[in-house]
């Protein structure tokens, strides 16, 4: 048993578990599976213009947490591949689009020319909206050994996830705030919880609906992917100020140039730190009735506020 006196057990006392591997393995399985997802068909420009963002590489955190959470509740990677998937496809139609003139005009994306750089905007448009479609579809057709009503919940879920309730709302609110020197913890924390906690949420919610969970570890679920979803975009803005483009994969330095609020703003970069320690460790806590079966997702918390990009 490694959780002691409520918390987690120091890194050097979880046996058998390398994160490094952990991940390599799972990237490699999920980029394979996203490979053959997508096949190349005509009309060839579309499906190539969404290949070209899909497979461009990325940390695969998204899939990696379904994956983790459907496995944690009971369930197996075979189970949850399709969705895992969809969250990979989602996600990269949001940086699609958030990429665009329109929004945070980048030219650089996962060490790669944005998809508008290479394809033009019309085309770039149509690839997130490709994406998005398909990862619904995606989800429905191809999840199997799956009850029905589970798949429904996890389409809804998800559903929810994308739209305004959730990333589009989140960045409405953002695009709203740029420019502004008054913006509000409130308002930052409505945005990040929005932008970029929906859909990791969804992550973990997923995999655990996928494998049958109760309502009550659902909870514990959720609440362990809120935290972690605020702690990945405390330390985005922090590595947004401190890493350089070629960690990055993509422009740095773009927040204080477009005037945006961030939490180093806010805070500063050790009080940002700090808060994100916190998150974690509030985040690890919600896992502690699962013991060693959490090692995954405690280790993936951890790595959340290591990474360096
Ligand atoms: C979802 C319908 C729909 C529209 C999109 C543009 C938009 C609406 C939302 C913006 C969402 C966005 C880009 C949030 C930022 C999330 C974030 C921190 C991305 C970086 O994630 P990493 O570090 O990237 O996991 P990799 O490349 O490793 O996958």
């Amino acid at each position: 048993m490694v959780v002691t006196d409520g918390r987690p057990a120091p890194k050097e006392e979880l046996p058998n578990f390398d994160l490094s591997t952990y991940l390599k393995e799972r990237k490699v399985q999920v980029e394979e599976a996203l490979d053959l997802s997508l096949p190349l068909v005509y009309p060839e420009k579309i499906y190539e213009a969404m290949r070209y963002s899909l497979l461009a590489g990325g940390k695969r955190l998204r899939p990696i947490l379904c994956l983790a959470a459907c496995e944690l509740a009971g369930g197996t990677v075979q189970m949850a591949i399709p969705t895992a998937c969809a969250l990979e496809m989602i996600h990269t139609m949001s940086l699609i689009h958030d990429d665009l003139p329109a929004m945070d005009n980048d030219d650089y994306r996962r060490g790669k020319l944005t998809n508008h750089k290479v394809y033009g905007e019309d085309i770039a448009i149509l690839a997130g909206d490709g994406l998005l479609a398909y990862a619904f579809e995606y989800i429905a057709a191809q999840t199997q050994d799956v009850p029905a009503q589970r798949v429904l919940q996890v389409i809804a879920r998800l559903g929810r996830a994308v739209g305004a309730a959730g990333l589009v709302g989140g960045q409405v609110v953002d695009l709203e705030s740029e420019g502004r020197g008054d913006i509000k913890e409130e308002t930052l924390t409505f945005i990040h919880t929005h932008k970029t906690g929906a859909l990791l949420e969804a992550c973990v919610v997923c995999g655990g609906i996928l494998a049958g969970v109760s309502n009550s570890q659902l909870e514990d679920f959720s609440s362990y992917a809120q935290n972690i979803g605020l702690a990945f975009q405390i330390i985005d803005d922090i590595l947004d100020i401190t890493a350089t483009q070629e960690e990055l994969g993509k422009t740095a330095g773009k927040d204080l140039e477009a005037q945006k609020a961030t939490y180093p703003s806010l805070w500063g970069i050790e009080t940002s730190k700090a808060k994100a320690q916190q998150l974690i460790a509030a985040a690890k806590e919600q896992l502690t009735p699962f013991g060693e079966k959490a090692i995954p997702l405690l280790a993936i918390a951890d790595f959340i506020t290591a990474r360096t990009h």
